[in-house]
C-alpha cells in the first residue's frame, strides 16, 4: 500500500515463578509462530552469554557474592545492553518471544528485605515496553508435584511466594494470567491463538517505553 509503514514484530514476554513451564512454552510458541509463517525469535533474560550475563550467572550459581543493589542493577543492565538489537529486530518485522523481563527483575529483587517495588522499577524505566505479557501461574500443589527446585539462588519456596506476590502487583491490562496446571499441549494451543492476535494488533503500533 503506498504510504504505509513497514510492519513491525510483536514484543511478547513470558513471566512466572521458577518451574512454571515458561521456557517450554516460549520455545513452543516460537516454533508455532514460525510454522504459521510469522518470523519469530526466542530471547531470554538473564542473557548469560554477555560479560554482564556471566557475572549474573556466577551470582545465581552461588559462586560469587554481589551486593543486592549491585546485582539488581546488573540484571537491568543486561536488558539495556540488549535494547539496540531488540529494537532493530522488532523494526525489521521479527516477533520476539522473551523468557523473563523487567517484571522478574522487580519481582525477585523486591522479595529481598528492605527493597521496594518502586526502587526496583526505577532503572527499568524507558526500556522497550512489551506488547503483551503471558503470566504463568501454578498452584502450590502442582508446583510441589514438579519436584524440588534446583540449587540456584532464589530457588526456594519462600522467595518464590514473595516473587509471585510482587508479580501480582505489576500486572496491567497487557497481561494475561494463565493457569499453567494444564497439559503442555493445551497450554501451548491457548497461548498461540492469543499470540497471533497480539502479532496482528502490534503491526502498526508504535514501540513504547516501560514505566514512563
Ligand atoms: N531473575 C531473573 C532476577 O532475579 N532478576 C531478573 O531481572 C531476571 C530476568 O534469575 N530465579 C531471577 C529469576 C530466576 C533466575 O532465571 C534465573 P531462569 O529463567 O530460571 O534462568
Ligand atoms: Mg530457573
Amino acid at each position: 500500500m503506498p504510504g504505509s509503514v513497514a510492519e513491525r514484530g510483536a514484543f511478547i514476554v513470558f513471566e512466572g515463578c521458577d518451574k512454571s513451564g515458561k521456557s517450554t512454552q516460549c520455545s513452543q510458541l516460537v516454533q508455532r509462530l514460525n510454522d504459521a509463517g510469522v518470523k519469530a525469535e526466542l530471547l531470554k533474560f538473564p542473557d548469560r552469554t554477555t560479560t554482564i550475563g556471566k557475572m549474573i550467572n556466577s551470582y545465581l550459581q552461588q559462586s560469587c557474592q554481589i551486593e543486592d543493589h549491585a546485582i539488581h542493577l546488573l540484571f537491568t543492565a543486561n536488558r539495556w545492553e540488549a535494547m539496540p538489537r531488540m529494537t532493530e529486530l522488532l523494526q525489521s518485522g521479527v516477533t520476539l518471544v522473551v523468557d523473563r523481563y523487567s517484571f522478574s527483575g522487580v519481582a525477585y529483587s523486591a522479595a529481598k528485605p528492605d527493597f521496594s517495588v518502586e526502587w526496583c522499577q526505577q532503572p527499568e524505566r524507558g526500556l522497550l515496553r512489551p506488547d503483551h505479557v503471558f503470566y504463568l501461574t501454578l498452584s502450590p500443589e502442582v508446583a510441589a508435584q514438579r519436584g524440588d527446585y534446583g540449587t540456584e539462588r532464589y530457588e526456594k519456596k519462600e522467595i518464590q511466594a514473595k516473587a509471585a506476590a510482587n508479580f501480582d502487583l505489576l500486572k496491567d491490562e497487557t497481561w494475561t494470567v494463565i493457569n499453567a496446571d494444564k497439559t503442555k499441549e493445551d497450554l501451548s494451543t491457548e497461548i498461540f491463538e492469543h499470540a497471533m492476535k497480539v502479532v496482528d494488533s502490534s503491526k502498526q503500533a508504535e514501540l513504547a517505553q516501560l514505566w514512563l
